[in-house]
């Protein structure tokens, strides 16, 4: 398997329950370095830019009201194969249908508050990377 880097949010669900330490924790646990980490809050628009692809969707709205609605912790994720091995420590989209011991079955409440974000594919990584941190952040 390659070595991946892979885009990661806590969310501001899960932020503002005070979580951070107990996903950190997960994420360390499973073994991932972390290449780097920042605190902020999105403005809708910029959580707008991140969700482009979902722009059509019913609940576009919701989703950018809610990114913008806390801080969240943005962080980049390195691993062997860490784009599929974070979306399995995250778990499904919605946390009733999540593998026990994931982090959406244990800690998300809603399919929209689901606690964490986790690319999809390598392109789509390579896309979240570059929204949310420069080169310099990176090496
Ligand atoms: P994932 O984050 O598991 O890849 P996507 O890409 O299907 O899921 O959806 C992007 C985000 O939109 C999800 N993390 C979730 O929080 C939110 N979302 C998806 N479906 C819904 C929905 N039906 N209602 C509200 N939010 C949703």
């Amino acid at each position: 398997m390659a070595l991946e880097r892979t885009f990661a949010i806590i969310k501001p669900d899960a932020v503002g329950r005070g979580l951070t330490g107990e996903i950190l924790s997960r994420i360390h646990k499973a073994g991932f370095a972390i290449v780097a980490i920042k605190s902020m809050r999105l403005t809708k628009e910029e959580a707008g830019g991140f969700y482009a692809v979902h722009k059509a969707r019913p609940f576009f709205g919701e989703l950018t009201d809610f990114m913008s609605s806390g801080k969240i912790v943005a962080l980049v994720l390195e691993g062997e194969g860490a784009i599929a091995k974070w979306r399995d420590t995250m778990g499904a989209t919605d946390p009733a249908k999540a593998a026990p011991g994931t982090i959406r079955r244990d800690l998300g409440t809603s399919i929209g508050s689901n606690c964490t974000h986790g690319s999809d594919a390598p392109d789509t990584a390579a896309f979240e990377i570059g929204y949310f941190f420069a080169g310099l952040d990176l090496i």
